[in-house]
């Protein structure tokens, strides 16, 4: 076989209930920060795919919103992006905590992975938490419930246990020429990738509910006319659902607006390589988890690629 006979490329799908480090362990692997992650569930919404090529292979990842029981049309969506990856993929990674409790929550994604016939490799993450021996009871926790080809325990926090697992995706890949030009990273528009960094800030620096029912546009994207120094001036507008979270993402003397801002702009400039103005301005629109218009709006588009 020719070098490039040998070429292996396809698609990886990462799954598993919210906050397990899907979105972690997916920038681990191919040692970028494209994911926003976060301590608290469900703060992936769409599937986000990203690319890792080598002198071997490519490996395009789909990180999705972890596996929950619907309660709103944008928990809809976020279901609809998590189970269509299951078809495009040639491997899933089924990620669990370090935990051998089997629920009702955990059957929800077997059901999934099993209807879904493509092979599966057990990944149980954040293995920093836990001991060797308290590793191995869950994996035979799981062997019992569950049929999958392996089981790796990393941390992708931490970059444990992920080259290994990177070199076992690259032996389960098919043989073929890569789907992307080899320096793609993600088909994510810049201008996503930036609200989404305020929706991680957000997200990040407020409690309780409000996070979970804030959603981020980006009005304006760009640079400043007259100056040589290649300034970005930026607009974006945080959603909230009531009157009362507007308040609160805005905070005493617009201080929490002010750290969502901060926190924001130091990370956009890191990604854009220039000096950002950052301009955020914050709206009420009512339930608009339910509203499919408002939805197709904020970004949450079926079938948008
Ligand atoms: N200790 C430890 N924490 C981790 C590890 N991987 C992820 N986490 C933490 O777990 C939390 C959730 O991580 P995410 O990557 O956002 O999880 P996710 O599965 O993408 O979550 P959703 O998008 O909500 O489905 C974050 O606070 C991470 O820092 C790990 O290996 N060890
Ligand atoms: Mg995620």
């Amino acid at each position: 076989m020719s070098k490039e006979d040998e070429f292996k490329s396809g698609y990886i799908a990462l799954i598993g209930r919210p906050n397990v480090g899907k979105s972690t362990l997916m920038n681990r692997l191919i040692g970028f920060k494209v994911a926003i992650t976060s301590a608290k569930p469900q703060t992936t919404r769409n599937r986000i795919l990203t690319v890792y090529t080598d002198d071997e292979a490519q490996m395009v990842f789909l990180d999705t919103p972890g596996i929950h029981e619907a309660t709103t049309a944008l928990g809809d969506f976020m279901m609809q992006e998590a189970t269509s990856v299951l078809n495009d993929a040639d491997v899933i990674l089924w990620l669990v905590e370090p935990d051998p409790y089997i629920g009702e929550k955990e059957e929800r994604v077997i059901k999934l992975l099993e209807k879904s016939l493509k092979p599966v490799l057990l990944i149980i993450n954040k293995a920093d938490q836990v001991t060797e021996e308290r590793l191995d009871v869950v994996k035979a926790a799981f062997a019992e419930k569950a049929s999958f080809a392996e089981a790796y325990s990393v941390s992708a926090l931490k970059g444990i246990g992920t080259d290994a697992l990177l070199g076992k995706i690259k032996q389960m890949l098919p043989y073929g020429p890569p789907f992307y030009e080899e320096d793609t990273l993600t088909d994510l528009p810049e201008r996503d990738i930036v609200a989404e960094i305020i929706r991680e800030k957000a997200l990040r620096n407020l409690k309780d509910e409000v996070p979970h029912g804030i959603a981020v546009t980006i009005e304006r994207m760009r640079e400043r006319e007259g100056r040589d120094d290649g300034l970005v001036d930026i607009e974006a507008t945080i959603i909230c659902e009531k009157d009362s979270h507007k308040g609160i993402v805005i905070g005493k003397g617009g201080a929490m607006l002010k750290r969502i801002g901060a926190d924001a702009r130091k990370y956009i400039e890191k990604l854009l390589e220039t000096k950002v103005f950052l301009k955020i301005f914050v709206k009420v629109r009512r339930d608009w988890k339910d509203n499919p218009a408002m939805l197709n709006g904020f970004g949450y588009r079926a079938g948008r690629r």
